[in-house]
């Protein structure tokens, strides 16, 4: 067996790349590094790598992460500017023995001292965007801090099963448009934007970061899997519990979409939008895009 599950529409064509690899013994974790990266160099994908959307001073820093579900090693790498592929430093990271989280200057220093490409990641398209958000929005500068988290950030995150039963996850972002200068999202941290194991399986989340990890939701989704719920199951149970909590004790939640896979390859989805899309491939289906009504 073996399969790949990917938030949002975006992951398609690197996952169809990547599935062909994964069918003829092709490791996981290459093929979550190698579709990931297919998205963040893809410079129309407005919130992942290149051309991903601008902090509050139009920097575009990016949030990434690897975690192999085998040896539970984790790599992850937060607010880090001007590298090409943050998710293949956080791979790289995932092998060290210590220091497998790095943020910002940490990051970048640990990238360039591995010979990872540096690029500059703020294109001119993001620029536009970003003027033109501003002034939609009518805020003055101290302003932008307090508002709304603005919809449309698009995180994407993998997970997946290999032919020899390894499972892994991975994560990358460019967390949410116009956030503060050092703003984390849950892409960067274990058990929020995502979790693997490769005795049970592994989730990952797009949504509003914040409220994500009130929940710790990706770890919540592989916990109940473990006991026993099938990944279907797990999603809609974690998405709507986290949902429920946080509309009874702050009056509202933020978005919330997960997607999961079973070490079997069995998938599931759940999100509190509508129409949130995901693309699955696996033994029994070609690469195809799926879309999450309200309420499944
Ligand atoms: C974050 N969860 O940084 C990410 C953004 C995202 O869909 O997924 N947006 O909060």
């Amino acid at each position: 067996m073996y399969g790949i599950i990917a938030t949002w529409r975006m992951s398609l064509e690197g996952i169809c790349e990547e599935i062909e690899d994964l069918k003829n013994n092709g490791t996981i974790e290459n093929a979550l590094v190698n579709a990931i990266s297919a998205v963040e160099d893809f410079p129309y994908y407005k919130s992942v790598g290149y051309g991903g959307l601008p902090n509050e001073e139009m920097e575009v820093e990016l949030d990434a992460a690897f975690m192999n579900g085998d040896n539970m090693a984790i790599g992850a790498v937060a607010g880090i500017k001007d590298f090409a592929n943050p998710v293949k430093i956080a791979c790289q990271l995932s092998k060290e023995y210590l220091n497998n989280m790095l943020v910002g200057n940490g990051a970048e220093k640990y990238a360039h001292k591995n010979g990872f490409e540096r690029k500059n990641m703020l294109s001119e398209r993001a620029k536009i965007h970003y003027h033109n958000k501003r002034k939609e929005l009518q805020l003055a500068e101290k302003e932008i801090g307090t508002m709304k988290a603005y919809r449309g950030h698009d995180t994407v995150g993998m997970v997946g099963v290999d032919t020899l039963g390894s499972v892994a996850a991975a994560t990358s972002t460019s967390g949410l448009f116009l956030k503060k200068q050092g703003r984390v999202g849950d892409s960067a941290l274990s058990g929020s934007g995502f979790y693997a194991d490769s005795k049970v399986g592994a989730a990952t989340a797009t949504g509003l970061g914040e409220d994500l990890m009130k929940g710790c939701i990706s770890y919540e989704i592989v916990r109940l899997m473990k006991q026993g719920h099938s990944a279907q199951l797990a999603c809609e149970m974690a998405v709507n519990e986290l949902e429920k909590e946080l509309i009874e004790r702050v009056g509202e939640a933020g978005d919330i979409s997960v997607v999961a896979m079973s070490k079997n390859g069995e998938f599931g989805a759940a999100s509190t939008i509508e129409n949130f899309s995901f693309v699955v491939a696996n033994e029994q289906t070609p690469p195809s895009v799926f879309l999450v009504k309200r309420d499944g």
